[in-house]
């Protein structure tokens, strides 16, 4: 087991319809352990940085308004393996496809508007928590509950 961090966004559709809050949850009923959080729109740079290596499919202007359309919820949830954990809550990335139970099964219907992103290996997450955080806004400190999860 390893200790990593992962890079959590709440798009702006799950904003909007109110998920915030439930999507938060399942994170910590996990066990992960929350280290940094901010609520901002994403930037026309910060939207191109993240997702240009998609520059090239149809869908990308109208993913890059989406994602800059509304405030999103940016947060680094750290935990043993956290970068899977997190992408198996997440489910795949048409919702069609998500394992039943995954947020994106719950919650989409359509890979546009999936309501949350998850960095998909610990060298992506790395790069993205540095593109959306400054190393102070990162929290070290401990929880009463991580010698009861076995870690
Ligand atoms: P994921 O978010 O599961 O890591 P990805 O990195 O391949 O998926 O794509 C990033 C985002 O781009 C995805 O969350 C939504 C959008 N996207 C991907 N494929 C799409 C498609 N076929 N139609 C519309 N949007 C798509
Ligand atoms: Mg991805």
């Amino acid at each position: 087991m390893a200790t990593e961090q992962t890079f959590v966004m709440i798009k702006p559709d799950g904003v909007q319809r109110g998920l915030a809050g439930r999507i938060i949850s399942r994170l910590e009923d996990k066990g992960l352990k929350l280290i940094a959080m901010k609520f901002s729109k994403v930037s026309e740079q910060q939207a191109n940085d993240h997702y240009g290596f998609l520059k090239e499919k149809p869908f990308y202007a109208s993913l890059i308004t989406f994602i800059t359309s509304s405030p999103a919820v940016k947060m680094v949830w750290e935990g043993e393996n956290a970068v899977r954990f997190v992408r198996n809550l997440v489910g795949a990335t048409n919702p069609m496809d998500a394992a039943p139970g995954s947020i994106r099964s719950d919650y989409a219907v359509t890979a546009g508007n999936n309501i949350i992103h998850a960095s998909d290996s610990s060298e992506t997450a790395r790069q993205e928590i540095e593109r959306f955080f400054n190393k102070e806004e990162i929290m070290e400190y401990s929880l009463c509950r991580e010698s009861w999860l076995g870690v």
